[in-house]
């Protein structure tokens, strides 16, 4: 009975505590989120032959392909999609987002995932000791609508963050991720830049933004969202300090909608001090320490 009654009182604490930061309404709708039978109905999909590929030579940036599967990257989608709410003021333009804040264990796919990462980055996590769920920051689901953009900024100094497209854009649709500082180098790199560089003309034409206001042009490496693909990269030097090589933005989408997964690996603790994850990261690990089971192939 003393059980039962402790637990019950832990509820309606946590629930008290929902409430008393937030509206009725948000309440409800956030303690609907957290008991989700769906949510909760552990859909996976077998991880399949995963390869990883440095994308540039410029930063740690790596395309892992096969660790989240495009059935899996729908179902995310579908799931979440009536949890979103209107982004944040210091969040992008044009965008709904949810953040998944709950026990990782509540939420099967994307604990699954989480796991799948963590094995895929042996070293790091046994070192570091942080092969548990949860013990980073919050999995965010972004949906980007027409027009919808993430200004150019980095995430860090973070030792990494992770990025899953969860869905396709399509030639002439835009949204791809920019990297300014990374050099574009083969043709079709070439390609999707001036593409990306002519939709994001068109849409600020229409804008009625004055053309002096108008954000640069994309000038470096753009990566065109599909489905399942997954974006990993470092955002501080050995020192601590943030790597500027990693400034990034999502570019405007034309048309349709674009849906990203992310997780940063920024240490709960890390305010204490920041510099220590990314020196400990940037000095002990290079590309095939992180993924030790790997062979990472190098982009042409
Ligand atoms: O949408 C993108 O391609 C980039 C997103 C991003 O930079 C972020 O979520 O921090």
């Amino acid at each position: 009975m003393g059980r039962i009654s402790t637990f019950l009182c832990v509820i309606v604490c946590i629930l008290a505590l929902i409430v008393a930061r937030s509206s009725w309404i948000q309440a409800l709708f956030l303690v609907n989120f957290l008991f989700d039978a769906t949510l909760n109905s552990g859909y996976t999909h077998a991880m399949s032959n995963i390869t990883v590929t440095r994308v540039s030579d410029d930063l740690p940036i790596w395309q892992v392909d096969g660790l989240v599967s495009e059935g899996e990257a729908d179902w995310i989608r579908e799931a979440y999609e009536p949890y979103m709410y209107s982004c944040g003021p210091r969040a992008p333009v044009g965008c709904d987002e949810v953040q998944v804040l709950y026990l990782r264990s509540v939420h099967k796919l994307l604990g699954a995932i989480e796991e799948r990462v963590y094995r895929l980055m042996g070293n790091w996590c046994q070192i570091r000791n942080k092969c548990e769920l949860g013990s980073f920051m919050n999995w965010q689901i972004v949906k980007y609508s027409p027009g919808g953009m993430f200004q150019r900024h980095v995430d860090g100094p973070i030792p990494l963050t992770f990025m899953a497209y969860l869905s396709d854009n399509e030639d002439g649709q835009g949204g791809s991720t920019h990297f300014p500082n990374l050099e574009v180098k083969s043709e079709t790199e070439k390609k999707v830049m001036m593409e990306e560089r002519e939709i994001l003309y068109e849409i600020l034409s229409f804008s009625g933004i004055p053309k002096g206001r108008w954000p640069p042009p994309p000038e470096g490496l753009c990566v065109r969202p599909k489905k399942g693909t997954v974006l990993m990269w470092a955002s501080c030097l050995s020192d601590g300090d943030q790597n500027w090589q990693a400034i990034h933005e999502g570019l405007p989408i034309k048309m349709g909608n674009k849906y990203i997964l992310n997780l940063f690996f920024n240490e709960i603790d890390m305010d204490v001090d920041v510099g220590r994850a990314c020196r400990e990261f940037n000095s002990n690990f290079g590309a095939n320490d992180i993924f030790p089971q790997l062979q990472v192939q190098h982009l042409a």
